[in-house]
Order: C-alpha cells, then structure tokens, then sequence
C-alpha cells in the first residue's frame, strides 16, 4: 500500500504537532504503523493522500451516520458560507436546532449549544454542582466524557488505550471529588452514597459505553442509577455524545426507556462540524447564565455553519424513522458475518454491538466493565486492525473505541468487510503471528 504522502506529512506534523496529530486516537500508537493523512471522504469510504480508499467505520469517531459528504449537509453547510459563518449573536438556525433536539429528545426540555463533547459534560456538572450544592460526582472506569480534569480519572478511550486513564496536571483537589465504580455495578454506586451521604452532586455515565469498546447496560442498570439518583437527590447525567441520536432517533434514553435529569449530546448533533450541547429538566437549565448564576459561555456555541450541518442532518434523521431498521439490519449483518468466523474458529474473541455501534474484542468472555476491556489481547487486535487496514477497511485503531456503522454502507461494504476480518483474524492467529 502506498503511502509516500502520509509518511511525508506525518514526519511535518511531529515536528509541529504534539505526536503529529490534533486528537491522540487517531496516532495510530495503539494499533502500530503510522496513521494514513485524510484527503478526502463520500458516503461509506475515505480516501487518503496516497490515493488509498479505505470502508471507513471510524466515521468522524460517530458523527457520520448517514455517511460522509451527505448532500443535504454539503448544500446546507455551503449555502449558510456564503451568507456568514459567526455573528456573535442569536440566529434562527439555533431556534430551529432546539426546537428539533427537544422534539427528538423528550427528557431535554432546554438545550444550551456548546463547541466540543468537553464543553457539555464540564458544562453539566458545573450545573449539577451549582443545583445541589454539592462537589463530588460518581463516574465509571473506563468511561470517558472528554478531557476535562474531573473526567480524566479511570478515564476511556485514547487515556486507556495509552494506559494514563490518570492524566498529569489532573490536581489532587480535583481527583478527590471524582468517585469512581465499574460500570454495571449498582451495588459500588450505592455503597458511594452510603459512604458519601448528601455529598454526591451528580452521577455522570455512558448509557452504552462507547469508549471501552462497546459495554452494554445489564439488564436493570440504568435503571437503577435512575432510581438511586431520584432517592439520593442527585442530578443523573447521560453522556450522550455518542449514543445521541445513534442508538435511535432519541438516543440510547429512548432506547432503554430511562429519562435522566441532563444529557449531554454532540457528534452527530453537529453533522461533522464542532457543535454539541447539553440539556434536560428546564428547573435545571434556568439555573444557566444569563437565566440563573451558573455561568457557561462559547464564542462559536450555536454556529451557524455547525449549526447547518447538525440541522440538516438531524432533520434527515426525523423525517426518516426507518433509518434505525436499516442500520439495526446492516449491524445485525455484520455481526452474524463476523461471528460466524468466529465460531467457526474458535477464536477467542468476543463481537460487542448495540445498533450500529460495535467492537471486536480480543478476548473470550463478554465484556461488561472494565476489568473486561482490560483483559483483551491488545497486541493481537493490532495485528487484525492491520490485517484490516491492508484490506481497505477503516477500523477505529483502538481496541477500547466503538466502530460505527452509517446509512451509506450497503450490503457489498459490509460483505467485504467480513471478508477481511475473516482474513484478518486468520493471519492474527496465525501460530508466531505475535
Ligand atoms: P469531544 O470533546 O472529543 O468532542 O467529546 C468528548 C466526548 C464526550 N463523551 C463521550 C461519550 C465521547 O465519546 C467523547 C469523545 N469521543 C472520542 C472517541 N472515543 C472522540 C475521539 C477523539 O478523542 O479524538
């Protein structure tokens, strides 16, 4: 495979960008190898600078669901360019935006339009904190909501896939009011209340985990974090950044059925431009400045060229209530193609789906927590990821990230993509292959 280009770009970028790249998943570290440079991108495929093309399941890491350079998204985006990109002030688009969120979202009553997914969950905690008066929040290991210093503890995602779920410059102080539990244990998050009686302001969580690797809910759990934070008086946040929107039109809450008190949202929200938000109870939400004292601000929260993407593809989404059979369909496929390997082989790995959200874990029992993800066999998932990439099929080069499947994937990409995990697997088991 050709890769002159993104060699060359790459030897730049490390000189003038910290590990040659603006976000560390996509380095390439985890998986071995260098990351391939990007030119360009249309429905289920990405083509790079060395002309390679690649089914892509990273998809923007979530916010391409109905595949890259949608039409719709291009004309919108476009259109609103030439009119403007950043007033500083209050435009329809971000009326129009709320109006839909809370329509497909019906637990968000009030929505606040930020920049990035960090921007949302700081955002919501502040505002959980600032509600009950209360400093400490309870997350989950391996979950992981942004960079922000009361996340990165035990944190998901790129912290664990370069093994620093800790990050320096993290404080003390900070650490301190960051409870942590495993992921679908109740019984942690009640001894965290006994112990910490009126002290909890919130309970953050991945209603499905996305950076583990997929972690499903047991059966119970969110409701019962539903239930402990409703007797607690605590403030229940969905970190919806992911699932938002993913996991049905409503998200993983309309899913499973359980309304939290805050949802964070972002990703396909902004249809591939920086856009995200948060929202939920209005008596929450008119605590937010100006409404109420909890100050949150953004120069570019609400931008109208964001918010014409997020528009444009959210509105595909609501118009389109069979957008979330065809990809259950196109999921179950592809899970039935892989597993089917698997069986046949014996292959000590395990295939984690939720709707199109799905990741191959390189190790023989389910995974539901942490402890789980941490026992896979990382180096032998680099080996299939390559074995992938080879093949012209974009996995996310982390075995703790989530793969996406799009509308824009047909029945010949997922086939293929079968193939070459079939392949794959056959070369990363192979005997001395690690
Ligand atoms: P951003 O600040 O990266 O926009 O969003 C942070 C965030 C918050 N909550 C959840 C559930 C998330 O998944 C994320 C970001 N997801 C990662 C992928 N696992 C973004 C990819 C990256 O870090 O480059």
């Amino acid at each position: 495979m050709k890769n002159e280009a993104s060699k060359s770009l790459f030897e730049t970028a490390r000189r003038l960008i910290p590990g040659g790249v603006n976000s560390p998943v996509r380095a390439f570290k985890a998986v071995g190898g260098e990351p391939h440079f990007m030119a360009s991108a249309s429905g289920c495929r990405m083509r790079d600078e060395d002309g390679n093309e690649f089914i892509d399941y990273v998809g923007s890491w979530g916010p391409m669901i109905l595949g890259h350079a949608h039409p719709a998204v291009v004309e919108a985006v476009t259109k609103q360019a030439a009119r403007g990109s950043s007033f500083g002030a209050p435009t329809r688009g971000e009326v129009e935006i709320a109006e839909v969120v809370t329509r497909l979202v019906p637990s968000v009553e009030m929505v606040r339009m930020v920049s990035s997914g960090t921007e949302a969950t700081l955002s919501a905690v502040r505002l959980a904190r600032g509600a009950t008066g209360r400093s400490r929040i309870v997350k989950f290991e391996g979950c992981y909501h942004g960079h922000g210093d009361s996340f990165l503890i035990k944190a998901g995602s790129g912290a664990a896939t370069f093994g620093h779920p800790d990050s320096p410059g993290v404080t003390e102080g900070t650490a301190r009011d960051t409870l942590i539990a495993p992921f679908n244990d109740l019984e942690a998050v009640r001894r965290l209340f006994w112990q910490y009686a009126g002290a909890i302001a919130a309970v953050i969580v991945e209603p499905v985990v996305g950076n583990m690797g997929v972690v499903k809910p047991l059966p119970g759990f969110l409701e019962g974090l539903r239930a402990v934070c409703a007797e607690e008086g605590a403030i229940l946040i969905f970190d919806e950044v992911m699932t938002g929107f993913r996991l049905a039109r409503g998200g993983a809450q309309e899913r499973f059925g359980v309304r939290p008190d805050l949802t964070t949202m972002g990703k396909i929200l902004g249809g591939g431009l920086p856009a995200a938000a948060y929202g939920g109870r209005r008596d929450l939400m008119e605590k937010i400045s100006p409404a109420g004292p909890v100050y949150q601000a953004g120069t570019l929260s609400g931008n109208p060229l964001a918010v014409a993407a997020g528009l444009a593809t959210l509105r595909i989404i609501e118009s389109d209530p069979a957008l979330y059979q065809r990809l259950e369909a196109k999921g179950a496929a592809l899970e039935a193609g892989i597993g089917a390997e698997l069986a046949k082989h014996g292959y000590p790995c395990v295939l984690a789906r939720c709707g199109s959200m799905w990741t191959l874990f390189f190790t023989k029992d389910e995974v539901n927590d942490w402890t789980g993800a941490a026992k896979a066999d990382t180096a032998r998932f680099g080996q299939w990821f390559r074995g992938m990439l080879g093949r012209g099929v974009y996995a996310a080069p982390s075995q703790f990230e989530a793969n996406f499947i799009s509308d824009a994937h047909a029945d010949a990409d997922l086939e293929a993509t079968v193939k070459a995990s079939a392949e794959a697997l056959a070369e990363a088991f192979a005997p001395g292959s690690v």
